[in-house]
């Protein structure tokens, strides 16, 4: 017969099986955001044209590497995306507000396939624009 702290041993490595094979579950489900990655320069976009997949989740990944405070302003793409934390944009949600030095993530499915205006809302007379295509 088993002792009562054999069958509470057994309980727990059940447990600990479950809960392991959850969170296997759960990896499957939600798999890695592909990231993308945009580097701010005075006064450009490297790269200047973003290329995503609608419906695939991805991880915008955004460094200021210039001087000056740039902004990624890309209204109709944010509008039309799905993000999962707005709160690293602008309130208009057509924006993310980049100070020199600042590295942000936005995580993000795109929406409709289409192209989309990108431009750095300061700096777009100085040239500093590029564009966004969701396929
Ligand atoms: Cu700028």
């Amino acid at each position: 017969m088993a002792s009562p702290g054999k069958a509470v041993m057994i309980r727990t490595v059940a447990q600990l099986c479950l809960s392991t094979m959850f969170a296997l579950c759960l990896g499957a489900a939600a798999p890695a955001p592909v990231t993308l990655n945009v580097t701010m320069i005075d006064y450009k976009f490297v790269p200047d044209h973003l290329t995503f997949k609608h419906g695939v989740h991805y991880r915008l990944h955004l460094e200021n590497h210039g001087k000056e405070t740039h902004e990624f302003t890309a209204p109709v793409f944010f509008a039309a995306a799905k993000i999962d934390n707005p709160d690293v944009l602008n309130r208009e949600l057509t924006e993310v507000v980049m100070q020199p030095g600042d590295v942000k993530d936005v995580f993000l499915t795109p929406g409709k396939p289409g192209t989309y205006d990108l431009r750095c809302a300061d700096h777009d007379w100085n040239g500093m624009v590029g564009g966004i295509t969701v396929e």
